[in-house]
């Protein structure tokens, strides 16, 4: 399997979180990649690319074009407001309020983000588009014959929705590779989001339409951030009703509830017979990830990763979250495996 990868990652590194009321280390770190790229290393997985440029056409088929220019021009009108720190979100169009752009560049940062703990820097703009032209280049790969790649993206992408950022996402890595497949040629495209949190901005890009089944394994929204979508009467809208699955599970689940629910997806992938299968691969269902609450052990990843190979589609994996640093490479490759293996 081709690992796709690029250093430009290290341009989005913020200082700083918010997390329980304190300003903490980012849990997402570039060391996170460092680990993944060890293990795939030590593991053998050592065709390595680099990602060719970005084609923004289709990022611009799936991000709404003001919210491109907001996150291509935000740090510049920041810093020219004087401002000293990073962007961070302080101000929402909350219930009852308008939700109109605002012009002054605080407003518009609210206006635009889903939540707080995500800050834009210097570098953000231009490490978010390496990260989809990550994505892009693995799609390319998988659309011209092979059986699989895997996308090492950071900035991850699947918390951003046509026009908002959050939850550490800016572009959305794996929406913009589903999209690639669609112009190539494909009638469906399935979307499998095994990360701990809900893929809400997967889910936004593609809720009324019928080319691609979205299907998302998480943390229940009444316990889990991104807390306001995931429900799993969320199940598509118009020419998109049944095409969005949501297994909504909560505190504590094990492998055997979380392994029930991954079949129950795939039998659903199967029945909708798609030309390529996206998977938003977030490994932060970790026993020990800091910020989740699923338990799944460092084997489980290994035993999905094999489940998943059984649909016999072209598949890009594209990496998402996963906070447990020490273990993220192991659990990622795992993943890899059990499919190249499956
Ligand atoms: O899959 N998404 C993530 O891993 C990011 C979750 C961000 C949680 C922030 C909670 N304040
Ligand atoms: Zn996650």
């Amino acid at each position: 399997m081709k690992v796709v990868r690029s250093d430009d990652h290290l341009k989005h590194f913020p200082k700083g979180e918010l997390a329980g009321g304190l300003f903490v280390r980012p849990f997402e770190c570039p060391e996170r990649w460092q680990h993944i790229m060890d293990r795939l290393g030590t593991r053998g997985f050592q065709d390595h690319v680099e990602p060719a440029d970005l084609d923004i056409g289709p990022v611009r088929q799936i991000h709404d074009a003001g919210f491109l220019e907001f996150l291509e021009t935000s740090w510049d009108r920041w810093v020219a407001e004087g401002y000293e720190g990073e962007i961070l979100a302080t101000c929402f169009p909350a219930r009852r309020m308008q939700v109109r752009k605002p012009e002054q560049i605080d407003g518009l940062v609210g206006y635009y983000a889903l939540a707080v703990e995500t800050a834009i820097t210097s570098g953000t703009w231009e490490a978010a588009q390496a990260s989809a032209a990550i994505a892009q280049t693995a799609q390319r790969i998988v659309a011209g014959g092979a059986r699989s790649a895997f996308a090492l993206c950071r900035p991850p992408g699947h918390h951003a929705a046509k026009d908002m950022y959050g939850g550490y996402c800016f572009l959305n890595n794996a929406a913009i590779a589903a999209q690639m497949f669609l112009n190539d040629g494909a009638g469906r495209v399935a979307i499998l989001d095994p990360d701990f949190h809900h893929g809400n901005g997967t889910q936004d890009i593609f809720y009324d339409r019928e080319d691609v089944l979205f299907l998302s394994l998480h943390g229940a929204p009444e316990h889990a951030f991104p807390h306001f979508l995931g429900y799993e009467d969320e199940t598509g809208a118009g020419k998109g009703e049944g095409f969005t699955a949501n297994y909504a599970m909560p505190p504590g689940t094990g492998y055997d509830k979380w392994g029930s629910a991954m079949d129950d997806a795939i039998k659903r992938i199967e029945a909708y017979s798609p030309d390529a299968l996206v998977v938003s691969l977030g490994v932060d269902t970790f026993e020990r990830d800091p910020i989740s609450f699923f338990k799944l052990k460092s084997d489980d990843f290994t035993d999905y990763g094999g489940r998943i190979a059984k649909l016999k589609l072209p598949t890009l994996f594209c990496m998402e979250g996963g906070y447990a640093v020490e273990e993220i490479g192991v659990n990622t490759v795992n993943v890899l495996e059990g499919f190249e293996n499956g």
